[in-house]
């Protein structure tokens, strides 16, 4: 398959002049998803509009069909940045087409308007700084990057926040509380308590996928239990953050996972759940075993809340956004939200 891409003043024949066309229809004419069959030096391709100025020519397998098509597109002026695509688009007409792309993605009018904002050509600006010959310029934009990159890339998919625990903690609770509190919930899927289950929600505009976990527990003999507890420990290398449910009135760990734990890099909340019930009672909660935690570095608060009547919630919302977004960003800065060099 060869993907190619095209600025919007480009007349799509001129590129295609080996393209037979076997459909009763011409290319500049073709609508989105159309199939058009054809040959092209008399090999049978099959031609498609994927989107406004996009295409993609479908041919048998194999690179040597492809390498000969790119060869053509190239004799007829287009670029080729890898095998197998090929574009006459210029860099601004690049960040046009996957901003638009992006913005399908942006579930929030923050995030959309974000991203809509980088069309006014910062995009172009910081890549020139990138790329800039000057040491200042390119050291600066080389630290905008690193500051921001997390953010921008977050513009378009949600952070990741896994909620894992020993069974009956309250993890799934502690989801239902906050998606039924959020009035933004985007979706929220349902499933067993062996699976992971997600729920979409929006905190200060920013995007957030929490995903339950099956509770983590070394003495489970069953084999369902022990898959979803694989499927647990393995989104740990897969999330952005974690909170870490613990029910208030016991404050034990349960060791397979405080082992794994110990070597996660991103963020962690210790979650205090069932703060009702220590609040009622004369008991003001068994301290947290601190010496399970001691080895865990990358923990970095802990939050009291009640699943049950929603005290504490807003307080691990805060952290969960704080941690994402450190720092609102201007309105004006550059979010490179995508890859700026090389095919996109
Ligand atoms: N009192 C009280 N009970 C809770 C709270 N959160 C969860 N529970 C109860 O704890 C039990 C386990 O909850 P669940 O959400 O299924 O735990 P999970 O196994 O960690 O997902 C259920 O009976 C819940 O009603 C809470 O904040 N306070
Ligand atoms: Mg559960």
């Amino acid at each position: 398959m060869i993907e190619l891409r095209l600025d919007a003043q480009a007349d799509i024949a001129s590129f295609m002049q080996g393209f037979q066309m076997g459909s009763a229809c011409t290319l500049a004419e073709a609508p989105q998803g159309r199939i058009l069959f054809g040959s092209w030096s008399g090999e049978d391709v099959v031609i498609v509009r994927t989107a406004g100025y996009c295409w993609e020519i479908n041919c048998h397998g194999g690179t040597i069909a492809v390498h000969r098509i790119c060869q053509d597109l190239a004799a007829a002026g287009l670029r080729s940045d890898i095998e197998g695509s090929a574009s006459n688009e210029s860099f601004q007409g690049r960040i046009e087409r996957v901003t638009n792309e992006a913005l399908l993605k942006c579930r929030t009018r923050k995030t959309a308007g974000l991203v809509l904002a980088q069309q006014d050509g910062r995009l172009l600006k910081f890549a020139s700084d990138l790329q800039s010959e000057s040491d200042d310029k390119s050291r600066s934009a080389r630290q905008h990057m690193q500051r921001w990159q997390s953010v921008a890339q977050h513009l378009t998919k949600p952070w990741r926040v896994a909620i894992v625990g020993e069974p009956n903690v309250g993890k799934s609770s502690l989801i239902n509380t906050i998606a039924g509190l959020q009035r933004s919930i985007v979706s929220a899927t349902p499933g067993t308590t062996r699976d992971l289950v997600e729920a979409d929600i929006v905190v200060r505009g920013w995007m957030f996928r929490l995903i339950d976990t099956a509770g983590v527990r070394s003495d489970s003999d069953s084999l369902t239990e022990q898959l979803g507890i694989v499927q647990s420990l393995a989104l740990l290398g897969d999330c952005e953050m974690i909170c870490l449910v613990v029910d208030g009135s016991s404050g034990q760990f349960e060791s397979v996972l405080m082992d794994r734990l110990k070597k996660v890099e991103v963020p962690i909340c210790v979650v205090r759940n069932k703060y009702d019930i220590l609040s009622d009672s004369e008991n003001t909660g068994v301290p947290l075993c601190a010496s399970s935690l001691d080895s865990v570095h990358a923990v970095t608060a802990t939050v009291d809340v009640s699943a049950k009547t929603g005290f504490g919630i807003s307080e691990l919302l805060t952290w969960i956004a704080e941690t994402a977004v450190p720092e609102e960003p201007l309105t004006e800065i550059a979010l490179p939200f995508v890859e700026l060099f090389g095919p996109a």
